[in-house]
């Protein structure tokens, strides 16, 4: 129970690393605020939860590109769900494949007010109670498209590329409080995400986790449990997690 008492708070927390990371933290003992739109998923989870780990759990389901009613609901937490202890901003998701000049802009609209503003909304809401505690542990789900960019995939490698400079930021603007942050950085792994990427095309996305063995959420849940587990005076920066069989966003050994 090496979370035992501990609060996390998961965004995107109704399938994929999310709900991965919602059931390895439950299982170490975490209390839980899950949020994520689909409300269904999200209730029956904690209900799962609660009968196989007896977790307690808060429900939100928040768009986490509306800050006004998270701010308002996290604002409102009963004072013994107030004291945050672990922040996963994992909610994000790619739309399209596409090049440059022939993008779609309301994909690019939802990816950046997503994975970029999302992130820092639920951040700016959470980080100053952290900061007055002097503790806290904030995963932010990058990924390998943070570091390299990959043909027809500008707009979403950019909002990756973001979260590695805001993650930077945040370590350097929280140095000398007790608050850690790390940029979590997965490759290819098996969830809903190619299906979403391709507007729920089910051939296409199915094409992505072919031919090779994908990471699966829970590799990244055990890495983020890994995190959160290290003692104050550890804090882990970036940790880049891939397939075996992937070398870069491009190299990847398909048989
Ligand atoms: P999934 O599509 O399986 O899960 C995405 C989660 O994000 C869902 O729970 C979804 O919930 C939630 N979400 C999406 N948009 C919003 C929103 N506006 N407000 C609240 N919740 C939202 O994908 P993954 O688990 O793979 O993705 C999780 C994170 O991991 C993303 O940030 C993604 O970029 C990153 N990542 C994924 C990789 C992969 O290969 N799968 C690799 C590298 C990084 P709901 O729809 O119910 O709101
Ligand atoms: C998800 C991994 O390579 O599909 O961030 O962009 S990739």
């Amino acid at each position: 129970m090496q979370l035992k008492n501990k609060i996390a708070l998961i965004t995107g927390a109704s399938a994929g690393i999310g709900r991965a990371c919602a059931e390895v933290f439950a299982e170490a003992g975490a209390r839980l605020i899950l949020i994520a739109r689909r409300k269904e998923s999200i209730v029956k989870l904690a209900e799962e939860l609660k009968e196989k780990f007896s977790t307690d759990c808060m429900v939100f389901c928040e768009d986490v590109r509306d800050y006004d009613s998270l701010k308002l609901k996290l604002d409102n937490l009963p004072d013994d769900w107030k004291p945050i202890d672990i922040l996963v901003n994992n909610a994000g998701l790619a739309r399209g494949l596409h090049k440059i000049h022939e993008g779609v802009l309301s994909d690019w609209e939802e990816m950046i007010d997503t994975n970029i503003k999302g992130l820092l909304y639920v951040s700016r809401i959470v980080l100053p109670g952290m900061i007055e505690r002097d503790s806290g542990i904030v995963i932010n789900i990058g990924s390998i498209a943070g570091r390299e960019t990959y043909p027809m995939g500008a707009v979403y490698c950019g909002t990756k590329h973001a979260v590695v400079a805001i993650s930077q930021g945040m370590v350097i603007d929280l140095n000398g409080t007790g608050v850690r942050v790390t940029n979590l950085e997965p490759g290819l792994v098996e969830t809903e995400f190619a299906l979403v990427r391709f507007h729920g095309d089910d051939e296409k996305a199915a094409n992505i986790y072919q031919g090779y063995t994908p990471l699966q959420a829970i590799d990244i849940a055990d890495v983020a449990l890994f995190i959160a587990t290290r003692p104050p005076h550890v804090l882990i920066q970036d940790i880049l997690i891939t397939p075996t069989d992937q070398a870069t966003t491009t190299i990847l050994n398909k048989k």
